[in-house]
């Protein structure tokens, strides 16, 4: 508690997707919000901007421990929520290292930062599907052994081990969040999703005319961002810290993906996408497909948007904002 008497969370990658929503969630929850941010030569807040006025950002990076001590005994907060990484698969093969020092050892630096501040602060890591990887059993489940595909996912297993290893070494509250694939209108443009609602948002509006793809074939659990920042908070929220997979129960290949994002406007994406195998990976996660009946039966939690409503409302969004852009000259 602050001295305003409200909760206090900090937030690590509060400008990227889930940060902003996590955010705003928190807000209307009446927390007070700290959002860590790194150092940049230009400021990358666009996620945020709405909502700056109301929270605190404040400096550091999960690749340098004394910030991150500085942040959690400036803020003292109840609760961390470790959203920050290097999330982008395929730069994990071109930057392995990087990934692994902020994907992985970014969590042993935030979770020594509790350890050291006040062991009494409650702890969430963004752990990934990615982990199950060259899935051992379908659906995935909390039990299902994990078989990471690219440094991404190898750095996640890592990030979710030190996790219950602090909680049964230190008796801390550490939680893992398994989260399957979310999307938005937020999602960064290099995700598949986004690429698909983008390109079908610039062929709409006759600005292109192609969008070019890798792996149509593989199949993705995904779910809207909104909805899978509520199921962090709930974690937080219960009597023992417990792991939970998060998910929507419904797998989809990217060529549905493609046929959802293009008939939402009326075109038929055989017309528009083109396979590149630029876009293949070294080695693909094929399928995942997510059993989050433990985060719905014991946090009550269940996802309200649908897959078919998820890609329309991203390219509903893109279409706005290059319209918006339009007006203003930039497109
Ligand atoms: P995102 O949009 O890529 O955001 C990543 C955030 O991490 C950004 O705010 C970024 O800051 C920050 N960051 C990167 N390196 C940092 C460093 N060294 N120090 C401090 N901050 C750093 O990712 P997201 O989609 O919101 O995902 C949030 C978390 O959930 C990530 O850990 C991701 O791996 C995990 N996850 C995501 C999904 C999904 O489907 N979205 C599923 C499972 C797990 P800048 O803005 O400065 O780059
Ligand atoms: O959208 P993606 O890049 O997401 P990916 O690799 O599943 O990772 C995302 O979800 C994870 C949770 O499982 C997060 F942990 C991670 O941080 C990230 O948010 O690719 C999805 C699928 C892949 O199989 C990829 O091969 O789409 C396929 N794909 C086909 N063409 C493409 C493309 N992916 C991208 N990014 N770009 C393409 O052109």
């Amino acid at each position: 508690m602050g001295s305003s008497g409200k909760p206090r969370a900090v937030v690590t990658g509060i400008t990227g997707q889930d940060g902003s929503y996590l955010a705003e969630f928190l807000l209307e929850k009446g927390y007070d919000v700290f959002g860590v941010v790194r150092r940049s030569s230009t400021e990358k807040f666009e996620r945020i901007k709405h909502f700056q006025d109301r929270i605190t950002l404040m400096h550091a990076d999960l690749t340098d421990q004394g910030s991150m001590i500085d942040v959690i005994t400036e803020a003292r907060p109840r609760e961390v929520y470790n959203l920050a990484a290097q999330s982008f698969v395929p730069t994990s093969w071109k930057q392995p290292m990087l990934t692994g020092q902020v994907t992985a050892l970014g969590v042993t630096c935030v979770l020594e930062a509790i350890r050291v501040v006040d062991k009494s602060i409650r702890f969430y890591q963004a752990s990934s599907s990615e982990m199950f990887g060259n899935a051992q059993e379908t659906p995935q489940r909390e039990s299902t052994p994990f078989y990471p595909r690219s440094p991404y996912g190898v750095a996640k297993v890592y990030g979710h081990w030190i996790t219950v290893n602090y909680r049964e070494s230190y008796g801390m509250f550490a939680v893992s969040g398994i989260l399957f694939n979310h999307e938005s209108p937020r999602r960064g443009l290099e995700f598949v999703t986004r690429k698909i609602s983008l390109g079908v948002a610039r062929i709409r509006l006759g600005l292109d005319t192609e969008v070019r793809l890798g792996n149509l074939d593989a199949k993705r659990d995904w779910g809207y961002a909104g909805d899978y920042v509520r199921a962090m908070w709930l974690m937080m929220q219960q009597e023992t810290p417990e792991d939970y997979v998060v998910s929507s129960g419904e797998t989809h290949s990217v060529r549905e993906a493609c046929e959802a994002a293009f008939s939402h406007v009326g075109l038929n994406w055989e017309d528009h996408v083109t396979v590149d195998p630029k876009f293949y990976r070294p080695a693909e996660v094929h399928l995942l497909l997510g059993d989050s009946a433990k985060a719905r039966t014991r946090l009550k939690w269940t996802p309200e948007v649908s897959f078919r409503d998820l890609m329309g409302m991203m390219v509903d969004a893109d279409i706005e904002r290059l319209q918006r852009e339009n007006q203003h000259g930039a497109v």
